[in-house]
């Protein structure tokens, strides 16, 4: 499929997926959403893909909607929840659904819904000179994509409250601190050591990174009961791999898995 607004590349397993356009700071336009769902839709279905990386093309990871496209009407109040509902929603359900890793590569500025995307990554990495802004609040809206779930269960509400109603940008230094990221990288280095972190996962049992995936999200719905019974009834579907056959077997032989990923 060939795209306008987004870069895919297919390296071995890992398929990385770069937003393009760096003149708007990578800010979503509805072609932008159209292809990047169309992408998602395709890796979900692609068996060859073990890993996705999303990143920024330029300075910006992204800056949320772009909003050199709205257009006001006087009479007419619009509903900004409509393209939640439409697009990132959906959107940040399907990173969250999807059976294989997300990485997200933040290289640089993730403002607004751009902010919550990249939060929403499985794994998430941060260059050095990264930094994540709730900018809602400095054009009257809320943090969306996910934003006020993440932040307070991850900030907690003090916290959660004051980046997004002060859009104070968070440094890659502080998300790390915060537990926002995982790792920080150097700029020099960046897309290298995502695709090192990358080729890494993409050769692990990718059928029980998604199921830790799904157990994990689980949790915060579910009582301690519920999550065992969850993780029993994951655990057997993970038992019932190859991966799990290779993998006692190579220790057993004291070697490396050679996981296929089925
Ligand atoms: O409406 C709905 O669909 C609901 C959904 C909402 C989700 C949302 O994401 S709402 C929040 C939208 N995003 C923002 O409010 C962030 C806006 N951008 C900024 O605050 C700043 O650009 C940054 C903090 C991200 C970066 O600042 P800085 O100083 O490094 O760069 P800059 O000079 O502001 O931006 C560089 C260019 O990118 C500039 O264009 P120019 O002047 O060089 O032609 C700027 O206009 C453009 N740009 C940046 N962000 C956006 C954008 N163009 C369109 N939309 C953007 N969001």
């Amino acid at each position: 499929m060939s795209y306008n607004s987004i870069l895919v590349e297919q390296k071995n397993a890992i398929c990385v997926i770069t937003l393009n356009r760096p003149d708007k700071l990578n800010s979503f336009n509805t072609e932008m959403h159209r292809e990047l769902a169309a992408e998602l839709n395709r890796v979900a279905a692609d068996p060859h893909c073990r890993v996705v990386v999303i990143t920024g093309a330029g300075r910006a990871f992204c800056a949320g909607q772009d909003l050199s496209e709205k257009k006001f009407n006087p009479n007419d109040a619009p509903d900004v929840g409509k393209s939640l509902d439409e697009y990132y929603n959906p959107l940040v359900k399907r990173l969250r659904g999807l059976s294989i890793p997300v990485i997200t590569a933040v290289n640089g500025v993730a403002a607004g819904a751009g902010a919550n995307i990249a939060l929403t990554g499985d794994i998430v990495v941060a260059a050095k000179s990264a930094r994540f802004i709730q900018a809602f609040s400095r054009i009257g809206l809320i943090p969306d994509a996910g934003g006020t779930y993440i932040l307070t269960h991850k900030l907690g509400e003090m916290r959660a409250k004051a980046v997004s109603m002060l859009a104070t940008p968070i440094s890659a230094k502080r998300a790390k601190k915060w537990g926002l990221v995982w790792q920080v990288f150097d700029d020099d280095t960046f897309m290298d050591d995502v695709m090192a972190l990358a080729t890494q996962m993409s050769q692990q049992a990718t059928v029980a990174l998604g199921l830790t995936k799904q157990a994990i999200h689980a949790v915060s719905s579910n009582s301690y009961d519920q999550q065992l019974d969850l993780e029993r009834r994951l655990q057997g579907e993970a038992g019932r791999t190859d991966d799990y056959r290779e993998g006692v077997t190579a220790f057993k032989e004291k070697r490396d898995a050679r996981f296929t990923g089925s």
